[in-house]
């Protein structure tokens, strides 16, 4: 690992040799500079091109050091771009594939840039929760102009190179080079050699400007805040890139740096590096590797065309693969086909999707009424109505007329996978893929391991996750598997809270404060409280022991389902779907306090945000005794990418090391002393217990 050094003819190339990304890693730095070194003392060489190995340029700094000496150690990013400004011959970056975060910074420090076309250029640094932290802010605006630059800075997202190259009076790269870029950028590095005759350009010395840049910043400043949540670093990133312009270079970089190191130490960065690594962990499974053998999937079928059989397809059409959807009337099959096409044209008309591209993905989808249609189909999802017996009848069928090897695959969000298993001959060829709603926009997907699940069954639907830009996490079987089973306990406790005194509103709004998408209340009334209702109604039969704040109950016995009925926790007017407080429930809380003789009292936003994310916590802590999760990072991944937990705090487990587990624990003991909680309610799973007293953490 380094940096790998050679000649071609008087052009000296010095190769990022890092693999996976070329992460700019303390071997990685300290080979490019004694590379630069053996340049600038070596007469027969008249420049040096810099270029990655393998399919990419560089990622970046190697987030796995920070925080390790070896993040820091000379020669650091800041040493190497000095260096290479003192050189007194021209350094090339050649560019492809990716060119991210350092990386980039690592360019815009060099005297010249080439780039192959569709490179993908960013500085993704704010996602992690800082910002570009080697003059990313300060030399990125003077090689395209602030407003570019600012764009790419707070939202970390990446542009392609040629998109960049094509703006007016741009400095980033000097040529785009089609073919053979090593090729190419040497012959450039020559002619830059040689047409040499004033002193080697460099952007410290090109001057960021902006119009009107008071009011510019200010509003762009207001609106990263507004976007973010209380999360910081995007409305630092905006005051780095106004450095670019109010400060000389070097005052710029200073500030950058300062600014840099204050957000590294901050929890949302350490939350968000954590995430970063989380979502990438969640595909590796103890038990499965490379070596383990995995199905070919061309063939994808589709049970059932309703809201999540179509959200279902539409991940494999988007994904370019042909799907067949079968149902069991002709009306049920045409009305799946239109919401999917209702769908598309919503894009379309928001320019969201090209008109061809629409078509040639409705062309991908074929309809049947018949199961022998799909007997040849690698892999067969079910989507029909969430009742084991209609579901155990379809996986009857379905083993009776899928091929051998075919996977048979149930979209169920609670039931026994193991019992639908059961009633196949092929139990090791049954998984559960449960999609979130609606099932083509989230991200998550949790796939369920029976008891007899095969490995090659789940490592050939991982692999297939990715492919349809899912992120997979695996799930045991148990009654709502991860992210459900915890759920129903959040939804318990927010009940618990206006039982005590709070609206619903209220306890909306501290959650949200947190930087949840939605609280737990504009959830249930979009997603339906007799959803909930029929789940409890289960659940009181099976767990009688178990208290349940009957508020919901009261509400649907009222008809007040939600959104779907107008009104549910919050009134709606027709046609909208603000959430309105509603003065019926208000009254409503009132009269079931006093009959319940629960004297209301007011509750304050940590003790809502406390008492709901400990209940996540505390339910996730049993999920992993159980084995149901193998990992706590999966069980953060769960909850950020299927229920809206904001990044920036990590996920419950993270968020609960963040503040202590053994804080956690103390506080949970002394919601178990309030006479209107449920004292069970608060006792700590064991795993948790054990690991407060030890002083240790989930990760
Ligand atoms: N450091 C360490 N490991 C990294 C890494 C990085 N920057 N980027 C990726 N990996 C690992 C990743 O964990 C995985 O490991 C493998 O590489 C493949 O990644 C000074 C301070 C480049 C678009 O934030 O966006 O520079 O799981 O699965 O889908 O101002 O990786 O195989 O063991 O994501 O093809 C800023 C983060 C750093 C870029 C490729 N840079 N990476 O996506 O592969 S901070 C970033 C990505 C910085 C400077 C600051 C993506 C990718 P494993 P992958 P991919």
């Amino acid at each position: 690992m380094g940096a790998l050094f050679h000649t071609r003819g008087d052009v000296a190339v010095i190769t990022l040799d890092n693999p996976p990304v070329n992460g700019l890693a303390c071997d990685v730095r300290r080979g490019i500079s004694e590379a630069l070194d053996r340049v600038e003392t070596d007469a027969s060489l008249i420049a040096v091109v810099i270029i990655g190995g393998g399919k990419l340029f560089s990622a970046g700094a190697d987030i796995r050091e920070f925080g390790r000496p070896e993040a820091v150690a000379e020669p650091n990013l800041f040493s190497l771009l000095m260096q290479i400004e003192m050189m007194s011959k021209p350094v090339i970056a050649a560019v492809n594939g990716v060119c991210m975060g350092g990386g980039l910074e690592l360019a815009l420090g060099s005297h010249y840039r080439v780039a192959a076309p569709g490179t993908d250029v960013g500085l993704p640094e704010v996602k992690l929760g800082i910002l570009p932290g080697c003059g990313g802010t300060q030399r990125l605006p003077r090689a395209i102009g602030v407003e570019p630059a600012l764009n790419m800075v707070v939202t970390g997202e990446s542009i392609k190179s040629e998109v960049l190259a094509a703006i007016p009076g741009q400095k980033l790269f000097d040529q785009l080079i089609e073919g053979d870029l090593l090729a190419g950028a040497c012959d450039f590095a020559r002619a830059c050699a040689e047409s040499r005759s004033t002193d080697l350009p460099l952007l410290r010395h090109v001057k960021a400007s902006h119009p009107n840049a008071e009011a510019y910043f200010q509003f762009a400043r207001n609106t990263a805040k507004g976007a973010s949540r209380n999360f910081p670093a995007p409305a630092k990133c905006v005051d780095a890139v106004e450095a670019s312009v109010k400060r000389t270079f070097d005052e710029g970089l200073a500030f950058e740096r300062h600014i840099f190191r204050e957000l590294l130490g901050t929890p949302e960065s350490k939350a968000l590096r954590h995430v970063f690594f989380a979502e990438r962990a969640a595909a590796k499974v103890a038990d499965i590797d490379a070596a383990t053998a995995r199905r070919t999937l061309d063939k994808v079928s589709v049970i059932g065309a309703g809201t999540m059989g179509g959200g279902i397809t539409m991940n494999f059409l988007d994904a370019g693969r042909p799907v067949t959807i079968l149902e069991t009337t002709q009306e049920a099959l045409d009305r799946g086909v239109a919401t999917i096409r209702k769908n598309y044209e919503a894009l379309v008309r928001k320019g969201k999707l090209a008109a061809d591209k629409y078509e040639r993905k409705m062309s991908l989808l074929r309809t049947t009424l018949d199961y022998t249609d799909i007997a040849d189909a690698d892999l067969v999802i079910e989507a029909v109505y969430e009742d084991l017996k209609v579901k155990e009848q379809v996986f009857r069928t379905l083993d009776g007329v899928m091929k051998p090897g075919a996977i048979l695959a149930t979209n169920t969000s609670t039931l026994d996978v193991n019992r639908i298993a059961e009633v196949t001959r092929r139990p090791q060829d049954v998984v559960g893929m449960h999609f979130f709603s609606p099932a083509n926009v989230m991200k998550l997907l949790e796939v369920v391991r029976g008891k007899a699940t095969s490995r090659e069954v789940l490592a050939t639907v991982l692999d297939l996750a990715k492919t349809i830009r899912k992120t997979a996490v695996v799930s045991g079987v148990c009654d709502g598997f991860i992210g459900n089973r915890m759920l129903d306990q959040y939804f318990r406790q927010a009940s618990f809270l206006v039982e005590e005194g709070c609206s619903p509103e209220q306890v909306d709004r501290a959650i949200e404060k947190f930087g949840f998408a939605m609280g737990p209340f504009r959830v249930a009334d979009l997603a339906g409280n007799d959803i909930g209702w029929a789940i409890r109604k289960r659940r009181y039969i099976e767990k009688p022991h178990v208290r349940y704040s009957r508020v919901g109950d009261v509400l649907c016995e009222m008809g007040r389902f939600g959104q779907k009925s107008g009104a549910g926790f919050y009134d709606y007017v027709e046609g909208r779907r603000d959430a309105v407080p509603s003065p019926i429930v208000k009254d409503l809380l009132v009269q079931f306090r006093k009959d319940a003789g629960i004297e209301p009292r007011k509750i304050g936003e940590d003790e809502i945000v406390h008492r709901l994310v400990w209940a996540l916590v505390n339910e996730g802590a049993r999920v992993l005794e159980e084995g149901i999760s193998g990992k706590a990072s999966d069980v953060d991944v769960v909850y950020l990418t299927g229920y809206g937990f904001p990044r920036h705090r990590g996920g419950p487990m993270c968020y609960a090391d963040t503040v202590g587990l053994y804080n956690v624990v103390r506080s949970m003991r002394q919601y178990a002393r309030n006479p209107n909680d449920d004292a069970a309610f608060w006792e700590p799973a064991p795993l948790l217990a054990r690991l407060a007293a030890e002083g240790k953490s989930f990760s």
